[in-house]
C-alpha cells in the first residue's frame, strides 16, 4: 500500500515509517521538521543523537534497499500539502504531524494559539485536500486518550450509548481534556467526524495513550536510525522521563499524589497498531475510533516500578512528589476500554522488567547528553 506518514521525522512517526517500509509498503514521509526547530528554541535536545532526516533515509536505503520519499513542508500550507498528495498519491495517510506537548501548549497565549492553529488547521487542510483529490484514501489520525479526561464512569471507544428520558442513542463519548493541546485533538476529532459525515471520507481516530520505549526492530538496526527520546520537562513523557531520571541519579518527578492513571503502550505496539488500522480501513463515511493503549498505570506505581528496576541494576533511585504544575485530578476512577485493536490482532508487548532494564541501560549509555537544568517542570497551568 502507498502510505504517507505525516510527522514521519518524529518519535512515533519515524518508527512507524521504517516499520511500514520494512513490511513492504511504499512509504513517503511528510514533515516540516518544526519539532527540531522547537527543540532548538527551547534549548533542549533528545537524549539520543538523531541524525538529519536525509542521512537517516539514506542509511535506511543502504541497509535495506528500500527507499522512502521525503516531502519537507508544513501541512498548514495548503498549496504544499495539495501538491504533495498529488505527487505521492497515497492510499492511506497516517497523521502524526502535530504539536503534541501539553506543557508546550500551556506556556502562554502564543503557545496555545500556535498549538491549536498548527494542529486544527493542518488537519482541516488535510480533510479538504482528501475531499478534493483522494476521497477514497483512508485517514489514520493520531488522537489521544486525554481527549476523554478522567470521568467517573468507564471510558468507551469513541462512542457511548445513552438512555435519556426514555429515548436511546449512541453518541460521541463526552470530552473533558486537560490542556490546550489535548483540546486541539478534540477539535480535530469533531472536524474529522463532520467531514466523514458530509463528504463520505473514511477515517480512524486512534486515541493513543502515553508511548514508552525507544527501540523497534528497524530503529535498532543502526545508530544512524536511532529514534528520539525526550526527557525534558516540556516534551518528555512520564515513563521515559522516569527511566532517564533514574539513570542520572535525579529523583523521579511525580507530580502531586501520583494517583493520576493513564493508558500506556510500548512504541513497538504503536507501529503495529498503525499497520492494523491501515490494513482494516474504515468504511466510506465512517469515523471509527480505537483506544490505542495496552495497560493502565498510575504515575506513582510507575515510579515505584522504575525505582525497583533501577535498584536491581545498582542505581540509587529516589521518588519525589513535587507540587503539581498541572490542574488535574490526582486520585480518580479510570477504566478505559481497549478491545478493538486487540480484536483485530494486536499482541501487546506488556511492560516488563526486561523492557525497563533495556530503557534504563539506554539512558545510562547516553547520560552524558542530559542537561539536568531541563528536568524539572517549568510550565504551570495556573
Ligand atoms: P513528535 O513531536 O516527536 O513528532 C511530530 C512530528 O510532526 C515532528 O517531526 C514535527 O516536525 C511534525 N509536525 C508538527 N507539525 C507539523 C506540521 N504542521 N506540518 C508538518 N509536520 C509537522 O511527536 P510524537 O511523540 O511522535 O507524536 C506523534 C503524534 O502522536 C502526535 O499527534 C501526538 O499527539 C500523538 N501521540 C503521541 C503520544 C506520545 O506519547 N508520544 C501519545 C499519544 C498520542
Ligand atoms: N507526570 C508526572 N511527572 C512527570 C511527567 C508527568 O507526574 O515528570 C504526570 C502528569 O501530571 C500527568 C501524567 O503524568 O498526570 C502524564 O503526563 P505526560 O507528560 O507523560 O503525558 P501527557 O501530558 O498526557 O501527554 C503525552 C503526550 C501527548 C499524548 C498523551 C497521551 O505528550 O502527545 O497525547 O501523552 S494521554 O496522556 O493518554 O492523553
Amino acid at each position: 500500500m502507498k502510505v504517507l506518514v505525516i510527522g514521519g521525522d518524529g518519535y512515533c512517526g519515524w518508527a512507524t515509517a521504517l516499520y511500514l517500509s520494512n513490511q513492504g509498503h511504499e512509504v513517503g514521509i511528510l514533515d516540516s521538521l518544526v519539532r527540531r526547530h522547537w527543540d532548538n528554541e527551547l534549548g533542549v535536545q533528545t537524549l539520543t543523537p538523531i541524525a538529519p532526516i536525509g542521512q537517516r533515509l539514506q542509511r535506511w536505503k543502504d541497509l535495506t534497499g528500500k527507499s522512502i520519499d521525503l516531502f519537507v513542508g508544513d501541512i498548514t500550507n495548503y498549496e504544499f500539502l495539495h501538491k504533495t498528495l498529488r505527487k505521492f498519491e497515497p492510499q492511506a495517510i497516517v497523521h502524526f504531524g502535530e504539536q503534541r506537548s501539553a506543557p508546550f501548549s500551556m506556556v502562554d497565549r502564543e503557545h496555545a494559539v500556535l498549538t491549536q492553529v498548527n494542529n486544527v488547521v493542518g488537519t482541516l487542510n488535510l480533510l479538504y485536500a482528501m475531499r478534493q483529490d483522494f476521497p477514497d484514501c483512508h485517514l489514520v489520525k493520531l488522537g489521544t486518550m486525554g481527549e476523554y479526561g478522567t470521568p467517573n464512569i468507564d471510558i468507551e471507544e469513541g462512542y457511548i450509548t445513552i438512555e435519556h428520558n426514555g429515548r436511546k442513542d449512541t453518541l460521541p463519548y463526552p470530552k473533558q481534556p486537560g490542556s490546550f493541546y489535548h483540546l486541539s485533538k478534540v477539535h480535530d476529532s469533531h472536524n474529522i467526524h463532520f467531514a466523514c459525515k458530509i463528504w463520505g471520507l473514511r477515517a480512524t481516530d486512534l486515541n493513543q495513550g502515553i508511548v514508552y520505549g525507544v527501540l523497534t526492530d528497524e530503529t535498532g538496526m543502526d545508530e544512524m536510525l536511532i529514534n528520539r527520546l525526550d526527557y525534558d520537562g516540556i516534551f518528555g513523557t512520564a515513563l521515559n522521563r522516569f527511566c532517564i531520571q533514574a539513570a542520572i541519579g535525579h529523583p523521579l518527578t511525580v507530580y502531586g499524589k501520583g494517583g493520576q492513571t493513564r493508558g500506556f503502550l510500548d512504541i513497538r505496539d504503536t507501529v503495529r497498531c498503525i499497520e492494523i488500522a491501515i490494513s482494516n480501513p474504515a468504511a466510506p463515511g465512517e469515523f471509527r475510533v480505537f483506544n490505542q493503549f495496552t495497560e493502565l498505570f498510575s504515575i506513582g506505581d510507575l515510579a515505584m516500578m522504575v525505582k525497583k528496576a533501577g535498584n536491581s541494576m545498582g542505581l540509587n533511585v529516589e521518588v519525589d512528589h513535587l507540587a503539581n504544575p498541572r490542574v488535574e485530578l490526582e486520585e480518580h476512577y479510570f477504566n478505559a476500554k481497549n478491545t478493538k485493536l486487540l480484536d483485530l490482532g494486536l499482541e501487546p508487548h506488556l511492560l516488563s522488567d526486561s523492557l525497563l532494564d533495556s530503557l534504563l541501560n539506554f539512558a545510562v549509555k547516553y547520560q552524558q547528553r542530559v542537561d539536568k537544568q531541563e528536568i524539572l517542570p517549568k510550565v504551570s497551568w495556573k
